[in-house]
């Protein structure tokens, strides 16, 4: 497939919108978030890996905010446990649309089944793996704690939640210095100062970021009793909780 450039916040906007998994950002997708999230490429390859570890035969693994499937499609790669099934779920239809073409135009044996739902709304259940790569920041902070709980009481012993996060710091100067950091990767990855400050305001009410302490800390009090950070590259980190 031809990666279409992401130039949706190239030229001034006249009004400022909130931003939203429609069509047009569909069509760029892969551009965009491989230009704005460092170590994407490194998070959906290693995902793989892990979930092939701690997938279980007769299990569900899920795939929560999956957008066009590239953590399906690692997964599927790689798990070799049998009679392991994937769920994927996104509540953008535009997202869950081309997803399904991209699933099918892949061979490979592990069913996937892809349902446009809101992952508030869905059942948890019999699940050894649950990834939700950059999918939490978006759910209304007073509905985080229902999901992760949710998730838990999902979870077989043994099944673990792999959280992908931009993150936000208590500290001005560590914030400040991540924030910097992460605004010159933009740049380098030839984003223009209007095209990163245009994005940030349309993003401001829709992604809200938290500190790594308070997702750590959600996840002890849903019942996980380890997690462990196992990737961080400026401000987007992921961790692993064990059940
Ligand atoms: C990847 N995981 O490529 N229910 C279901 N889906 C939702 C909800 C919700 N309530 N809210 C947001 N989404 C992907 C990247 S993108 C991250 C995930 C980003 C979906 C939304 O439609 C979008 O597809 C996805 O979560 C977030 O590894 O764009 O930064």
């Amino acid at each position: 497939m031809i990666k279409k450039a992401d130039t949706i916040f190239a030229s001034p906007l006249e009004q400022m919108v909130d931003f939203r998994f429609d069509e047009r950002v569909v069509d760029v997708f892969p551009d965009m978030i491989q230009r704005s999230v460092p170590g994407y490429g490194t998070l959906i390859s290693n995902i793989g890996i892990l979930a092939a570890r701690y997938a279980q035969q007769h299990s569900n693994c899920y795939d929560l905010g999956s957008s066009l499937g590239a953590i399906t499609l690692s997964m599927r790669q790689r798990i070799k446990a049998e009679e392991c099934q994937i769920v994927a779920v996104d509540n953008s239809p535009a997202m869950i649309e081309r997803a399904e073409k991209i699933i099918a135009a892949d061979n490979n044996r592990v069913p996937v089944e892809m349902r446009c739902e809101d992952i508030n709304q869905i059942v948890i259940e019999n699940a050894s793996v649950v990834v939700m790569n950059f999918t939490l920041q978006f759910i209304a902070p007073a509905l985080r704690d229902a999901l992760i709980q949710k998730i838990y009481q999902g979870l077989k012993p043994g099944g673990v939640v792999i959280l992908s996060e931009k993150l936000a710091f208590d500290s001005h100067q560590q914030q400040t210095f991540f924030t910097d950091a992460h605004h010159d990767f933009k740049r380098a990855n030839g984003y223009s100062d209007l095209e990163i400050s245009q994005k940030r305001s349309a993003l401001e009410n829709v992604l809200i970021p938290e500190t790594l302490t308070a997702h750590q800390q959600r996840l002890s009090n849903a019942g996980f009793n380890r997690s462990e950070c196992w990737f961080q590259c400026f401000n987007f980190a992921s961790l692993i909780a064990f059940k």
